[in-house]
């Protein structure tokens, strides 16, 4: 069964890899699974026929024959459960590997998301240069903690996991304000998944559409 993503025709980051398809393209990957990408404007991702797809007309969405996913978390562990290599087998240390997954969604994705809603979106606000340091603040409230519980461990939780997968892709999003630096087990953390083969190829596929 073809399986069919979809990203932006032109993804704003102009191919840094930022944009969600980049993490489902990186379990694919991961998982050995071939795919195609349906590349949809701006326009056309609010129009019914993604919204079909996706309700709240982002992307990426993910079609398997009659099965239709959006949101990463769930296109990432579908794939994670289907194939070998991104979840371990034991029982309870796949529902860590799980967990891990919703805490890089959950707890550390949304201040990172808005740090960069501040600068993308807010920028221009008389207000914007008063709140910048309290949204990086609640970045770094969450990395400093993150940077505690993995120490000088390769990975979150014994082999790498799509909770790695995750985390990896929630964290790239903090390079350009710095703040990544500030936490060099972190940065290096980042840098062992960026080294992945199968990251490799899904940057370069999305890099192929993106570049500017
Ligand atoms: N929680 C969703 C977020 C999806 C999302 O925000 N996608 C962005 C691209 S990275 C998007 O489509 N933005 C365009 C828009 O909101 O109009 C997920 O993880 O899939």
């Amino acid at each position: 069964m073809t399986i069919v993503i979809t990203a932006f025709e032109r993804s704003p980051d102009g191919g840094k890899g930022l944009a969600r398809d980049t993490r489902v393209r990186w379990a694919l990957e991961e998982a050995g699974q071939p795919y195609e990408v349906r590349l949809v404007s701006f326009q056309a991702m609010k129009e019914p026929a993604h919204r079909a797809l996706h309700p709240f007309g982002k992307i990426p969405t993910y079609v398997e024959g009659d099965l239709v996913l959006f949101e990463t978390g769930a296109i990432v562990l579908h794939l994670a459960e289907l194939h070998a290599g991104l979840l371990p087998e034991d029982p309870k240390a796949r529902a860590r590997a799980i967990t891990w997954m919703f805490a890089a969604l959950n707890t550390v994705e949304p201040p990172i998301f808005d740090l960069a809603n501040a600068r993308l979106l807010e920028g221009d606000k008389p207000w914007s240069k008063e709140r910048a340091p309290l949204v990086a603040d609640r970045v770094r409230n969450a990395l400093v903690q993150l940077s505690a519980r993995l120490g000088n461990a390769d990975w979150l939780d014994g082999a790498f996991s799509a909770g790695d997968l995750m985390m990896v892709s929630v964290l790239l999003r903090t390079r350009r304000s710095g703040i990544l630096d500030e936490y060099p087990n972190l940065a290096a953390y980042v840098a062992r998944g960026e080294a992945r083969p199968a990251y490799k190829r899904a940057f370069a596929a999305q890099l192929a559409i993106n570049a500017p």
